[in-house]
């Protein structure tokens, strides 16, 4: 089946980590991402995108199925041995694109779990991404810091010789005392952590998490960029005469920020920035693709990021004292992990060139959003049940209309959540520290409720909630009924 304007291709780009002030596009200094400016130029760019939540797990649990993380107690930052958290054969957005004909790739960092409790690294896995709708997988398991170091295709891991076979634990102690850890022996180090990250050293870099075995299977940190980007050009040629659906999840600017030789000193930040270029080269050389291809035109391609911006998240870096004047986050306040806009804000940007007039957009979108918009724009139906919380913002998305979302709820960690109505944001009151020295991140969390107007205080610095109790009390009230029910979206018609 070819493609044409009504059953154009779709691109998930979606980045690990990126602030909302880490491209050129979005007013970063000092770390040169030509390439998706170029894409910004070309489409849309969304000054108010937004993830579900400040960290990963949750985020890409909403993406794909369109409801809010907290929905799922299992949707937090996940061990690399846990299980699929996503019910297989539940109504997701690549499951809905499947069912409508489209080929489904998923290539790059996956961690919404794998197996089914039982895992066994040496036989295929029970639960993959094949399993919640893709037709296709390349993927590490969770994140680059964390074990198994390995790559899956579909349900195997990739090079495994069986002579050698991988465990994996997440026991507090090493199971493995044959196997040297950070904590041990810093000598074996080339990258020493800061926090966490003391456990199973792989490539010389120790990770979260102990394992053993699978030698042969093991990536190479400094080739993951190239490996992720073939795999998804790979998955684009095999499916350029079908309609295809792509979700390439690159693994920058995530820890351990190890870049490729031409990318290592590439930027004056340091490996923070040296990654983030790699990762603009990332996405230019798969654009490449698409244009040698011919795809280009009817290609729906979306940029985003699946939480905000940190600069010491385990490793010495030097991302801290190398970030000079570049302020990841931009004006927002807050970073990963954080309940403020930082957090959440990610940049967003669209580009469909046989529909979409390049331009700047202000609505409000959340990835959470995507399912329900892609329904939408392929004239499909949803079940009732799917994505609770999906809204079709279609018109926003293709810049027809100014009207995104009036309403929005995020989370930190822990499913501890905000709630955005209009120009004002709630934070509850939550438990725990107001500030995570090793991060050196503003989590939000405070004894008493936090209220702030976005239009006159982008960067969250006034807190109205002593002046505006009316306000508190009303998105309070709010927030406590959305949590308590099953669905924020209609169930028919999703337009707000
Ligand atoms: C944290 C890790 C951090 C990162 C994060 C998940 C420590 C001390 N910190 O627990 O390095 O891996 O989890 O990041 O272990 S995310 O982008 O996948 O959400
Ligand atoms: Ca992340």
């Amino acid at each position: 089946m070819k493609t044409n304007a009504s059953r154009p291709n779709l691109v998930i780009l979606y980045a690990d980590d990126l602030g909302f002030g880490d491209l050129g596009c979005y007013g970063a200094r000092g770390i040169p991402t030509p390439h998706l400016d170029r894409l910004a130029a070309q489409g849309l760019r969304f000054t108010e995108g937004h993830a579900s939540a400040a960290t990963c797990t949750p985020a890409r649990y909403s993406l794909l199925t369109g409801a809010y993380p907290w929905r799922n107690p299992r949707a937090q930052i996940l061990a690399g041995d846990a299980p699929l958290i996503v019910a297989p054969d539940s109504p997701t957005l690549p499951a809905l694109l499947r069912q409508a004909g489209y080929a489904t790739g998923c290539v790059g960092k996956w961690h919404l779990g794998l197996g089914d409790g039982r895992l066994d690294w040496n036989r295929p896995l029970a639960r993959t991404p094949l399993d919640v709708g893709f037709d296709r997988a390349f993927i590490m398991a969770a994140t680059n810091d964390r074990v198994p170091c390995v790559y899956i295709r579909d349900r195997s891991v990739v090079g495994l010789d069986p002579a050698d076979p991988i465990a994996v634990s997440y026991a507090a102690e090493n199971p493995f005392p044959d196997q040297p850890t950070g904590r041990d022996r810093p000598d074996l180090l080339r990258l020493r952590y800061s926090h966490g990250h003391d456990m199973t050293i792989v490539n010389g870099v120790s990770r979260i998490g102990y394992m053993r075995g699978g030698r042969r299977a093991l990536w190479v940190d400094e080739e993951m960029a190239e490996v992720f980007l073939r795999e998804a050009c790979a998955f684009v040629r095999d499916h350029r005469h079908e309609p295809f659906f792509l979700y390439y999840a690159l693994h920058q600017p995530h820890v351990p920020r190890l870049p490729s030789r031409r990318f290592a000193g590439a930027t004056p930040r340091g490996a923070r920035g040296d990654v983030i270029a790699e990762l603009d080269w990332c996405v230019g050389e798969f654009l490449a693709t698409l244009d040698e291809l011919g795809l280009a035109r009817d290609t729906v391609v979306l940029f985003s990021s699946d939480n905000g911006p940190v600069l010491d998240d385990g490793y010495q870096d030097q991302a801290v004292p190398l970030c000079g004047d570049h302020r990841p986050a931009g004006p927002l306040r807050g970073g990963k992990y954080s309940l403020y806009d930082g957090g959440n804000r990610v940049p967003l940007l669209l580009r469909w060139p046989a529909a979409v007039r390049p331009g700047v957009s202000d609505a409000v979108i959340c990835q959470t959003d995507f399912l329900a918009s892609c329904a939408s724009l392929l004239g499909l139906p949803l079940a009732p049940d799917a994505g609770p919380d999906s809204l079709d913002l279609l018109p926003a998305l293709l810049g027809q209309s100014a009207a995104g979302r009036d309403e929005l709820v995020t989370e930190g960690l822990q499913a501890r959540c905000a709630i955005r109505q209009g120009r004002w944001v709630l934070i509850p009151p939550h438990p725990g520290p107001a500030f995570m020295r090793h991060c050196g991140i503003e989590t939000g969390l405070a004894s008493a409720p936090q209220l702030y107007d976005l239009t006159a205080d982008l960067g969250q610095r006034r807190d109205l909630a002593a002046e505006r109790t009316d306000l508190v009390a009303r998105l309070s009230a709010r927030l406590a009924q959305i949590r308590a029910g099953s669905r924020t979206a209609p169930a028919g018609p999703r337009r707000p």
